[in-house]
C-alpha cells in the first residue's frame, strides 16, 4: 500500500513540477562534484556524484531560459569541467564547458559558475569533459520545455538515461590505454538504466575474499529501475545513451515506440519495436500504456556492434497499481543480433525532420572535409586518428589561445582536408600504420557552410567489422545530408543527399565500413570540438577542433583561465 500510495503520489509531484515550470526566467543551481562510495550493479567503487547522486539532478527549464550552475569542485586531487551537451552555447562560448578547448579546468577546491540560456526546447544532457571521467558517473540530463506547442501529445513525461558501467577506476583505463604495450578497457561489465544495473556478483568467488563486503545484489541500491505507467495513458519517454564504449537497442516488451525528437528536433513519427541508440544521442519516443494492465514488463538495453560480452540491462515498466518490484512473468525479451548492421542503418535513414518543422539546409556547400577514420600507431602508442592524424590537447585552451593570439600554444599547421579514398583500402589494414599526432585545428570562415563526410574503415588486424563511431559536434546542430555503404564517392553520392528534410542532430553514427554526410552553418563564433563520443576512442586522439568568428568575441570571463599564466 505504501509503495502504491508513493508511486501515486509520485505522479502527481511530476505534474506539479511541470505546470511550475512556466514561470522563472533565470535557473540557478549548487552543486558539489565529490567522489563517493556507490554500487549503482551491486559492485561498490568510487563514483563522481553531483549533490550525492549518479546521475546527478535533471536540469528543468523552459525554452530561453538562463541557467546558472554554481560548481564546487570537491573532488579532492582532480580536475574538473562539465560539459552541456547539446546546448549551443550561442554568445557564450566560454562556458560550453571542454576543457582544453574552451576553458582552463577547476582545480579541486574551486568554485566556477555556468551562466547560459537554454535557447531550444528538446532533450539534452550534461556531463563531465575532463579526461574520462565522464565514465566515472558525473552525467545527468537537461529537459527543456517549448513555448510553443509539440507536434505530438502525450500525458506524463520521463528522462531515462542509459549508460555502461566499468568496475576498474577511469585512471586505470586511462593508464592502459596510454601504455606500451597497449591495454585495452576491455567490454563494461554492466549496462545501466538511469543509473542501475545488476551484475552478477557471484562470478567474484574467490575464498580469500570476503565478496558481500563489496557486491552485494540485495541493496537497493541496484535494485532495478522502474517506470510506473497508468494504463490508457500515453509517455513521453526521453531515451539517452552517454555510454563509455558501448552502441545500445533499447526495447519494451510488448509495447512499440513512436519516435518524435532526435538530438533537441522534432522527427516525422516512426514506430520502431528496438530504439538503436549511440553515446551522445538522445531520443524521444511516445508509449502508450494499452497492454494487459494485470502485469509488469521489461524494459531492456542490449549492447550491439561488438560482441556482447555485457549482460542485458533491464528495467520494469510497472502497470500502476501493481507492486513495482513484481518481476514480469515472462524472460525479458532477447536484443537484435549484435552485429546486423542493416536494421541500424535503416533506422538511421528513417529518421527525418518532422514536416511542420523542417529547416532546409543551404543547398551548396562552400567546403568539404573528409575524415577518414582508422587506428594507427604514433611512436609506438595506439591511437585513433582521422586522416592519419591523432588528436592532441594543448596546455592552452584553444578559445584563449586564439584570442590572444597565442600561436606557441598549438601547432599552426593546417590539418589535412582530406584523405585520397582512391588508393585506400577500407577493408584492410594498411601495411604502415604510423600516423602522427598533433594539436592543429580547422578554422573555418566565419558562417560558412561546412560539408563533413565521416569514413568508417577496418580498424586493426583482430577486428572482423570495422566499428560504430558516434560523432558529437560542439556549438551547433548538424543536418545529416546521407548515409552510404562502402567508400564515399565524391562525385557520385553527393547527388543522393537529402536535401529536402534532413533531421538537424548534434550526434551521428558512421556504420560500419560505411560513411556519413553532414552539413553546417560555421555561425557560432568560438572553438567547438568535434570528436567520437566513445570516451576512450577520443581519449585516444578520435577527434579535431573547428575554430570560426573569433574575433567577433568580446572580452573572455577571467574565470576560464585559472591555467593561464598572466
Ligand atoms: C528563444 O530565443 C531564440 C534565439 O534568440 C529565438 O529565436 C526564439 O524565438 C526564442 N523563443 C521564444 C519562445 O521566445
Ligand atoms: C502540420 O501543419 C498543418 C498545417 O498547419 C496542420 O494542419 C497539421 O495539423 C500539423 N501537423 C502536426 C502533426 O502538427
Ligand atoms: C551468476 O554467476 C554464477 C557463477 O558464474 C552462475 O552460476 C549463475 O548462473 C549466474 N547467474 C545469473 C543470473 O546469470
Ligand atoms: C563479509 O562482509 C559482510 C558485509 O560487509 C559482513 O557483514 C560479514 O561479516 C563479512 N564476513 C566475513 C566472514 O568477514
Ligand atoms: C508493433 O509493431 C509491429 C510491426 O508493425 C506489429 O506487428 C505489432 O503488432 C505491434 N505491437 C503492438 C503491441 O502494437
Ligand atoms: C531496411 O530497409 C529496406 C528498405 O526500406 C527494407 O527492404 C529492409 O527489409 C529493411 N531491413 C531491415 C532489417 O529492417
Ligand atoms: C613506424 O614508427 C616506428 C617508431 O615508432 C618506426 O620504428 C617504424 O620504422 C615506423 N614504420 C614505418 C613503416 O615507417
Ligand atoms: C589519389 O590516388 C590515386 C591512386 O593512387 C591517384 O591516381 C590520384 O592522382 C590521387 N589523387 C590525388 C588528388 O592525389
Ligand atoms: C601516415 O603518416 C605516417 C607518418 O607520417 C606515414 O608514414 C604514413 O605513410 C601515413 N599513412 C598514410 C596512409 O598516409
Ligand atoms: C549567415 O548567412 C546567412 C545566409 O547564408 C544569413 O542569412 C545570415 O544573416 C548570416 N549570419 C551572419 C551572422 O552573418
Ligand atoms: C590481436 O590479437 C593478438 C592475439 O590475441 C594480440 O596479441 C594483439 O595484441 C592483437 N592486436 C590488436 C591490435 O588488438
Ligand atoms: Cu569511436
Amino acid at each position: 500500500m505504501m509503495l502504491k500510495l508513493f508511486t501515486l503520489l509520485n505522479l502527481i509531484f511530476i505534474s506539479l513540477v511541470n505546470v511550475q515550470l512556466v514561470e522563472a526566467k533565470i535557473r540557478r543551481y549548487k552543486w558539489e562534484v565529490k567522489y563517493e562510495y556507490k554500487s549503482p550493479d551491486c559492485f561498490r567503487k568510487l563514483v563522481i556524484t553531483v549533490n550525492g547522486r549518479t546521475p546527478g539532478p535533471t536540469i528543468l527549464a523552459k525554452e530561453n531560459d538562463t541557467i546558472v550552475v554554481e560548481l564546487k569542485n570537491s573532488l579532492l586531487t582532480e580536475n574538473v569541467a562539465i560539459y552541456w551537451h547539446g546546448i549551443r552555447q550561442k554568445g557564450t562560448p566560454w562556458f560550453d564547458g571542454t576543457e582544453g578547448v574552451t576553458q582552463c579546468p577547476i582545480l579541486p577546491g574551486e568554485t566556477f559558475i555556468y551562466r547560459f540560456v537554454v535557447d531550444r526546447p528538446g532533450t539534452y544532457l550534461y556531463h563531465a569533459h575532463y579526461g574520462m571521467q565522464r565514465e566515472a558517473g558525473l552525467y545527468g540530463s537537461i529537459r527543456v520545455a517549448p513555448e510553443k506547442p509539440e507536434p505530438f501529445s502525450y500525458d506524463y513525461d520521463r528522462s531515462i538515461i542509459l549508460n555502461d558501467w566499468y568496475h576498474k577506476s577511469t585512471h586505470e583505463q586511462a593508464t592502459g590505454l596510454s601504455s606500451i604495450p597497449f591495454q585495452w578497457v576491455e567490454e563494461p561489465q554492466s549496462l545501466l538504466i538511469q543509473g542501475k544495473g545488476k551484475f552478477n556478483c557471484s562470478q567474484l568467488t574467490a575464498p580469500s575474499l570476503n565478496v558481500s563486503s563489496f557486491c552485494d545484489a540485495s541493496k537497493p541500491e541496484c535494485s532495478p529501475y522502474v517506470l510506473t505507467v497508468v494504463p490508457g495513458k500515453t509517455f513521453r519517454l526521453r531515451i539517452s545513451s552517454l555510454t563509455a564504449l558501448s552502441a545500445l537497442s533499447f526495447q519494451i516488451e510488448g509495447h512499440n515506440m513512436t519516435v518524435v525528437e532526435a538530438d533537441g528536433h522534432y522527427v516525422e513519427p516512426f514506430v520502431v519495436q528496438n530504439l538503436f541508440i549511440y553515446s551522445g544521442e538522445t531520443y524521444s519516443v511516445l508509449i502508450k500504456a494499452d497492454q494487459d494492465p494485470s502485469r509488469n514488463y521489461w524494459a531492456t538495453t542490449n549492447v550491439v556492434n561488438r560482441p556482447p560480452k555485457t549482460p542485458p540491462g533491464l528495467a520494469i515498466l510497472n502497470y500502476y497499481p501493481n507492486n513495482p518490484k513484481r518481476l514480469p512473468p515472462t524472460a525479458p525479451p532477447p536484443g537484435p543480433y549484435w552485429d546486423d548492421v542493416q536494421p541500424r542503418l535503416n533506422q538511421s535513414l528513417a529518421i527525418k525532420a518532422h514536416q511542420n518543422f523542417t529547416t532546409p539546409p543551404p543547398p551548396i556547400s562552400d567546403r568539404l572535409i573528409l575524415f577518414l577514420n582508422t587506428q594507427n600507431l604514433v611512436n609506438g602508442y595506439r591511437r585513433w586518428s582521422v586522416n592519419n592524424v591523432s588528436f592532441n590537447l594543448p596546455n592552452i585552451p584553444y578559445l584563449i589561445s586564439l584570442k590572444n593570439d597565442l600561436t606557441q600554444a598549438f601547432d599552426q599547421t593546417p590539418p589535412p582536408n582530406g584523405f585520397n579514398l582512391t588508393s585506400y583500402d577500407i577493408y584492410n589494414i594498411p601495411e604502415n600504420r604510423n600516423g602522427t599526432a598533433s594539436s592543429a585545428i580547422y578554422r573555418l570562415s566565419f558562417n560558412s557552410t561546412v560539408d563533413i563526410v565521416l569514413q568508417n574503415a577496418k580498424y586493426n588486424e583482430n577486428g572482423s567489422t570495422s566499428e560504430t563511431h558516434p560523432w558529437h559536434l560542439h556549438g551547433h546542430d548538424f543536418w545529416v545530408l546521407g548515409y552510404g555503404e562502402g567508400k564515399f564517392d565524391m562525385y557520385k553520392d553527393p547527388r543522393k543527399y537529402n536535401l529536402v528534410n534532413p533531421i538537424m542532430k548534434n550526434t551521428v553514427p558512421v556504420h560500419p565500413y560505411g560513411w556519413t554526410a553532414l552539413r553546417f552553418q560555421a555561425d557560432n563564433p568560438g572553438a567547438w570540438a568535434f570528436h567520437c563520443h566513445i570516451e576512450s576512442h577520443f581519449y585516444m586522439g578520435m577527434g579535431v577542433v573547428f575554430a570560426e568568428g573569433i574575433e567577433r568575441l568580446g572580452k573572455l570571463p577571467s574565470s576560464i583561465m585559472g591555467c593561464v599564466g598572466h
